[in-house]
């Protein structure tokens, strides 16, 4: 198992920007783990950016530290870790785009090697979706945003960063018996996108549920929902007030804070979880790299429930 550079003879601010400083698929035989970027962001409706998320999000990850003391787990030295490098893709066609990110996705996970992909927009998700199914079959997903994302079309567009899961769930790659929104609030076109979602199959935990419930609560219900299934964790950052994530595209006022969040992503310990992504820190507006700390924080969660579920 190769690890992280050792920060007490290499200073965590010097050398590459690797995810958490740990190797390259190239320097392993084989990755458990690869942290992957999608660079990508041409299927945004408001502030574009997140193509340069990747990269800020592995600058903000190299103060991550070993030992996750939350979860008890230290998830480069049960599993092989790996920074994946970067899915490039043409940004000016949305279409070739989504077929490249189900190939490399495809070709990566080939000998059984499980994704956590730092967006991008949160188009990406359906090719990610696409790729795991391929996989598992249908997943169950939770899906940690601020909105929907479950529309139909933009200006006519069927794939933008605001309809992946409708896509996803007219594929057939969803459990639809167990597919959730959380923290969703903000205004909506009107009361049909509600009715629309919830026809799709989803369940909707809002933020407001969040807080009035707490996280203990919030965990058992998803948790029941989801049971044994193979589960796949989308996290857009927007998912977080804006004052834990300013840096992000389209920002909604009553968001969760990023501890509510890492504790809820902690406990869903011991879940058949294959698969994640954090999607839509768009590093332009971010102040301070908040949002980038914030994800790579979500990332490195991901990573360990990853971990330790290896570990059972
Ligand atoms: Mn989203």
């Amino acid at each position: 198992m190769i690890g992280p550079v050792d920060s007490s003879r290499v200073p965590r601010y010097a050398g590459p920007a690797t995810f958490a400083r740990l190797p390259r698929l190239d320097q392993v035989a084989h990755a458990d783990v690869a942290v992957v970027g999608v660079p990508f962001d041409t299927g945004v409706s408001y502030r574009p950016g997140a193509r340069f998320a990747p990269a800020a999000v592995r600058e903000a990850s190299r103060l991550l530290r070993p030992y996750h003391p939350g979860l008890d787990v230290s998830p480069f030295e049960r599993l092989q870790v790996v920074d994946g490098g970067d899915i490039a893709v043409n940004p000016f066609h949305i279409g070739e785009a989504i077929e490249t990110i189900d190939q490399a996705a495809s070709d990566l996970q080939a000998d059984g090697t499980r994704l956590v992909t730092i967006g991008g927009d949160h188009t990406i998700a359906l090719p990610l979706l696409r790729a795991v199914s391929r996989i598992h079959g249908p997943v169950a997903l939770l899906h940690f945003d601020a909105h929907l994302d479950t529309w139909d079309t933009y200006f006519g567009e069927p794939y933008t960063h605001g309809t992946p899961f409708r896509r996803a769930v007219e594929d057939g790659i969803l459990d639809t018996e167990a597919i959730s929104h959380v923290g969703t609030r903000g205004p909506l076109y009107g009361k049909k996108d509600l009715e629309d979602d919830r026809r799709l199959g989803f369940g909707i935990v809002t933020s407001s549920d969040v807080m009035r419930r707490g996280v203990d609560e919030t965990v058992d219900a998803l948790r029941q929902r989801i049971g044994s299934r193979p589960l796949y964790v989308s996290v857009d950052i927007d998912v977080l007030d804006p004052a834990h994530a300013p840096g992000t595209g389209t920002p909604e006022a009553g968001g969760m804070t990023s501890r509510e969040l890492l504790e809820i992503l902690r406990g869903l310990r011991g879940l058949d979880l294959v698969g994640a992504d954090v999607v839509e820190v768009a590093p332009a507006y971010d102040h301070a790299d908040i949002t980038s700390v914030a994800a790579s924080h979500v990332a490195y969660d991901l990573v360990s429930l990853l971990a330790l579920k290896e570990g059972q």
